[in-house]
C-alpha cells in the first residue's frame, strides 16, 4: 500500500477498504450500486488520486475535447486521431496504406495517390510511419494540413484537415530511408525529410565497403504550395550530407528561424559486418564520445538551389556538399554520446540535445554558435570538409534529467519535460536554471512525449502524453504481441498527475502533437455534390439526379450511378465477360453523416462515398456470372434493401 491523499485515506478508513496505488496492476470490479461516490470508490478499489484522474478526463455524452491529438500510426501506415482530455479514438486517417472502411486503395483516384509512393517498382503496403508535423503560421499550429513520414520507404504525405484525408504521396529515389521527418518550417515554406540510413545517392549501387566514399546522406526541401494544398516536387531541394546517420530534426524558430538542426549518430562511419571481421554496428557506431548536430541554413539553401548551383541526381536538384560547404550552408557542432532528439525551445533561442547514453541534456545556444559561425570561427573541419563549431563554446549549459534521454517538450512556463527511455519516467526541469524540479515515472520505456502544442512558439503545456513502447502488464493480457502505452499527464497542478492509460494496438507511434480543437475546421459534407476528396475538385464523371445512365463507349463501358438513402441509380448492371467497366459514383446526399458504401462481391470493389463525394473505379469483368452490389453502411431503415446486381453474361 503506498501512502495516498488523506481524504482517500479518510474514505477508505471510513470504508473499511485498502487504499490502493493506480499505478500497481490490478483489476476494478463490481461497480454500481447506488450508495454514492464513496461506496462506488469501495466497489471499484478507486482511490482518491483514482477519482480526481477520472474527473478530469471523463466527458459527458456529446460533449467534445479541448485537443485533438494526431499521432503517427506506426507500422499501420496510417495517422490516430485521439480527443484529450478523453483519450478516445476519433478516427484513423488512412495514409500509406490502403483501409477498407474508408474506401481508400480502393477507387481509381485513391489509387494513384497510393502509387506514387511506389519505390524501385514495387508496391508498398505498409509504413513505418514516424513524425506527424502539423502546418505552421509562425511558428503556431494553424490546423490546416498535417504531413507524415515513411522511415522504412522514404515518402512523404499531405493530409488535409478540411476532411482528414491524404491528398498526396511523395517520394525520392534519392534517399534510401528517412528519420529526420516530417518537420516543417515555421510557415510551413518547406517539409523537411532527411535521411537516416546512408546509401549511394539516387538508388545507385555500391559496395557497402565504399561507405566513406560513394554514401551518403541527404536532407530534402519538399516545396509547399498552400494555396494548391499539395507539395510541388519541381520546386523541391536537397543538400547532400556526408555518410553520418542523420536523426531527428527540428527547425529554427523566431530568432533562428531559417536554420533547421539535424542529429547524427555513425560519425564512425561503422556499417557493420559482424561476419566479416568487424563490430556490430551498434558498436561500430558507439566508439566517439561525440557526434554531430548539423546546422543547415536553409533559406540561404532555398536562394543556392534557385541560383541553379545543383546538380540533378535522380530528378532532384541536389546542393553537393562541396557547394553547401563553399557556400555557408552547412556546419557542425559536437553532441554527446548517442544523441537523439534535438528541439528548438519556443523562443527559438536554444536547441535541446539527449543523448541516449547520457544522463544530461545538453543546451545549445543559438546566440553562441551564430556568433561562431557570422566569425568564421572553427574549431576544426569534419573528413569531408564541413566546419564544427567549439562544443565548449556552443553550449549555453546541461541539465542532468536521468537515464536514457530522448525528446523534449515545453509548457508555457519556461520548463522542459524530457522522455527518460531507461528510467521509464519523464523530468520536468527549468530552461532557465537547468535543474529538475519534478519527476513522475511512466510505464514504460517512454519514447516521445508531446505536450499541448509543445514544439510551437506558443506551447500551452496543460497536458502530457508519454508514448510508451512497452505496456507490460498495463492492460489485460491478449497475447505475446501487446498494444503501446499512452499515458496522460495532468500538467496545470503544482505537481504532475498521471490521468490515463490508453492502450494503442496499432503499430509504434512514435511522435504525434496536440492541437487546440477550435483550431481544427473540419468539414461534414462534400457540397457541392460530386467532389472527388483525393483531387479536392469536382469530378468531370460527377453525376446529377436525373442524369444516371449507362454509356457504351470505345473504351467500355461507362456506369453514371448516383448513391441516396435508400437505393444506387441504376442498381442492375449488364455487361459482357471481357469488357472494361467504368464505375462513375455520386452519393448525392448533402446531410451529416449520410455516407454510403459500395461493395461488389468477388471484384474487389469497396468504396466509401460520404455525402456529396464521388469515386470512380476501373477494372475488367473477367469472371462471368451474377454479382450482388450493397451499400455497406447502414444508412436507413431500408439500407438492407440497397442493393442491386451486376451481371456479367458469358462470352
Ligand atoms: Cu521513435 Cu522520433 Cu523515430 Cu525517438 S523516434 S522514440
Ligand atoms: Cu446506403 Cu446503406
Amino acid at each position: 500500500m503506498k501512502p495516498t491523499t488523506t481524504l482517500a485515506i479518510a474514505i477508505a478508513a471510513s470504508l473499511g477498504v485498502a487504499c490502493s496505488s493506480s499505478s500497481s496492476p490490478q483489476t476494478t470490479s463490481g461497480g454500481g450500486g447506488g450508495g454514492g461516490v464513496a461506496q462506488l470508490m469501495k466497489d471499484r478499489n478507486l482511490t482518491e488520486a483514482d477519482v480526481t484522474a477520472a474527473l478530469k478526463t471523463f466527458t459527458p455524452s456529446g460533449r467534445h475535447d479541448e485537443y485533438y491529438i494526431f499521432a503517427s500510426g506506426g507500422h499501420s501506415g496510417q495517422v490516430i486521431v485521439i480527443g484529450v482530455p478523453s483519450m478516445r479514438i476519433l478516427k484513423y486517417i488512412a495514409v500509406f496504406t490502403p483501409e477498407p472502411w474508408q474506401g481508400y486503395g480502393y477507387g481509381d483516384e485513391s489509387m494513384k495517390i497510393l502509387a506514387a509512393g511506389r519505390r524501385h517498382g514495387h508496391d508498398i503496403t505498409w509504413a513505418d510511419t514516424h513524425h506527424p508535423a502539423l502546418s505552421e503560421t509562425a511558428g503556431d499550429y494553424d490546423g490546416q494540413y498535417l504531413f507524415i513520414n515513411d522511415k522504412s520507404n522514404p515518402r512523404v504525405a499531405v493530409i488535409d484537415l478540411k476532411d482528414f484525408t491524404t491528398k498526396q504521396i511523395v517520394t525520392s529515389p534519392l534517399i534510401e530511408s528517412d528519420h529526420g521527418a516530417t518537420m516543417v518550417t515555421p510557415d510551413t515554406d518547406y517539409v523537411i525529410e532527411s535521411s537516416q540510413y546512408p546509401a549511394p545517392l539516387g538508388g545507385e549501387y555500391a559496395d557497402v565497403k565504399e561507405w566513406n566514399d560513394k554514401y551518403r546522406g541527404a536532407v530534402i526541401f519538399w516545396k509547399f504550395d498552400r494555396a494548391k494544398g499539395r507539395i510541388d516536387p519541381t520546386s523541391s531541394f536537397a543538400i547532400e550530407l556526408p555518410p553520418y546517420m542523420q536523426d531527428i530534426a527540428d527547425a529554427g524558430k523566431k530568432v533562428s528561424d531559417g536554420w533547421i538542426f539535424i542529429n547524427s549518430l555513425d560519425t564512425e562511419r561503422a556499417w557493420g559486418g559482424n561476419k566479416e571481421g568487424n563490430p556490430p554496428l551498434e558498436s561500430g557506431a558507439s566508439q566517439n564520445d561525440m557526434d554531430y548536430l548539423h546546422v543547415i541554413n536553409w533559406k540561404k539553401a532555398a536562394e543556392v538551389a534557385k541560383a541553379g548551383k545543383t546538380e540533378q541526381i535522380a530528378g532532384m536538384p541536389v546542393i553537393r556538399l562541396q557547394t553547401a560547404i563553399d557556400e555557408g550552408l552547412l556546419y557542425f557542432v559536437p553532441e554527446p554520446k548517442s544523441p537523439h532528439g534535438v528541439d528548438v525551445t519556443p523562443s527559438g533561442e536554444d536547441m535541446v540535445v539527449s543523448g541516449k547514453l547520457d544522463t544530461h541534456t545538453t543546451v545549445y545556444s543559438w546566440a553562441q554558435m551564430k556568433g561562431l559561425i557570422d566569425a568564421k570561427e572553427f574549431a576544426t573541419k569534419d573528413p569531408y570538409g564541413v566546419p564544427v563549431l567549439s562544443f565548449e563554446k556552443s553550449i549555453r549549459g546541461q541539465a542532468e534529467v536521468g537515464l536514457g534521454p530522448l525528446h523534449t517538450q515545453f509548457d508555457g512556463d519556461g520548463f522542459a519535460y524530457t522522455s527518460l527511455f531507461l528510467e521509464s519516467a519523464v523530468a520536468k526541469w527549468s530552461l532557465a536554471k537547468l535543474e529538475v524540479v519534478e519527476k513522475i515515472p511512466v510505464n514504460y520505456n517512454i519514447g516521445h512525449l508531446l505536450t499541448a502544442e509543445g514544439d510551437t512558439v506558443s506551447p500551452d503545456g496543460h497536458y502530457l502524453v508519454a508514448m510508451n513502447k512497452w505496456a507490460i502488464d498495463r492492460f489485460a493480457p491478449v497475447g505475446p504481441l501487446l498494444p503501446q502505452n499512452f499515458q496522460l499527464v495532468d500538467l496545470s497542478g503544482p505537481k504532475m498527475q498521471l490521468l490515463y492509460d490508453m492502450p494503442i494496438p496499432l503499430g509504434e507511434p512514435h511522435y504525434a502533437q496536440m492541437i487546440k480543437a477550435d483550431k481544427i475546421k473540419a468539414e461534414n459534407i462534400y457540397s457541392p455534390a460530386g467532389i472527388d476528396p483525393y483531387t479536392g475538385e469536382r469530378s468531370a464523371n460527377a453525376v446529377e439526379p436525373n442524369q444516371e445512365r449507362i454509356e457504351v463507349k470505345p473504351d467500355g463501358v461507362h456506369v453514371y450511378m448516383t448513391a441516396i438513402r435508400s437505393h444506387f441509380t441504376p442498381d442492375i448492371i449488364r455487361v459482357k465477360q471481357g469488357d472494361q467497366v467504368h464505375l462513375h459514383i455520386t452519393n448525392i446526399e448533402q446531410a451529416d453523416d449520410a455516407t454510403h458504401g459500395f461493395a461488389l462481391d468477388s471484384y474487389n470493389v469497396n468504396l466509401s462515398l460520404e455525402p456529396g463525394e464521388h469515386n470512380d473505379v476501373d477494372f475488367v469483368a473477367d469472371a462471368a456470372g451474377v454479382f450482388p452490389m450493397y451499400c455497406t453502411e447502414f444508412c436507413s431503415a431500408l439500407h438492407l434493401e440497397m442493393a442491386g446486381y451486376f451481371l456479367v453474361e458469358p462470352k
